[in-house]
């Protein structure tokens, strides 16, 4: 079973992820658990602040680093109560490294992940020198807070755990593990707004369909995601 604990000041944004589709059956299986911990609950004064002004001036309101590292550390506990041998530390920013599908494949090996969700303008630096192993972005744009981006994350490490997705090849043969974007796709009826089906998807000639979608799924790569292509010397 992987092990997730959530540090987030919404935790109830989660259910998103924990009662729907092939995410929220995974959870029922015990293939995966999650926790959040929610870092008012570690705030010692009465009114539970959690944030403060930014030293040196500025807009706006930051994250104290002390309920959050109390937090963090209840997260890092539960992993090694529960067995956990592998664990990191993930802080979702803009600043991180962009997230690409290899990451993702790299992540779901490990047993389990404690994800750091940010809010207002971000969070004290020293808890990120002191608690983060990395830090990853899930693309070049800003969110409102870091628990979408923790969300995308745990989407994409979840549907490669064994027993969440049909594992036919459905995962294997996708887009990004591949190299390529994925070719068109079709169900019925054959004609829709007067549009057909491309006849070589009708024909039942399986080479000869391969080949078609293999054209195409190189055609679309090249014209919209050339940065994909093999050698590309921007691949690594
Ligand atoms: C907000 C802001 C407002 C005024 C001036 C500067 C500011 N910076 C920020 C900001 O970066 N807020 C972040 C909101 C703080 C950390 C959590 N937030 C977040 C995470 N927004 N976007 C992400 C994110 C995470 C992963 N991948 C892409 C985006």
């Amino acid at each position: 079973m992987k092990r997730f604990d959530v540090v987030t000041l919404f935790p109830e944004m989660f259910s998103a992820l924990t009662e729907s589709g092939v995410t929220g059956r995974g959870g029922d299986r015990g293939i995966y658990d999650l926790v959040c911990w929610n870092p008012r609950e570690f705030a010692n004064d009465p009114r539970r602040t959690v944030d403060d002004r930014p030293y040196g001036g500025g807009a706006g309101m930051i994250l104290m680093a002390d309920p959050l590292a109390k937090a963090i550390d209840a997260g890092e506990k539960r992993q090694k109560g529960s067995g956990v041998r592998t664990s990191k530390t993930v802080y979702l920013s803009p600043q991180g490294r962009v997230l690409t599908q290899r990451l993702v494949e790299e992540l779901s090996s490990l047993d389990g992940l404690v994800l750091l969700s940010g809010r207002y303008e971000g969070v004290d630096d020293r808890v990120i020198e002191s608690r983060v192993d990395h830090e990853i972005s899930i693309g070049d744009y800003v969110l409102s807070g870091g628990e979408l981006a923790a969300m995308v994350l745990l989407d994409s490490i979840i549907r490669l755990l064994p027993g969440v997705v049909n594992h036919t090849d459905s995962v294997v043969d996708e887009s990004h593990s591949s190299g390529t974007l994925e070719y068109p796709q079709y169900t019925r009826p054959e004609v829709f707004e007067g549009r057909r089906v491309p006849d070589v998807l009708l024909s039942g000639h399986h080479a000869q369909i391969k080949q078609w979608r293999s054209v195409q799924a190189q055609a679309r790569t090249r014209l919209r995601r050339p940065d994909l292509l093999k050698n590309n010397k921007s691949d690594s």
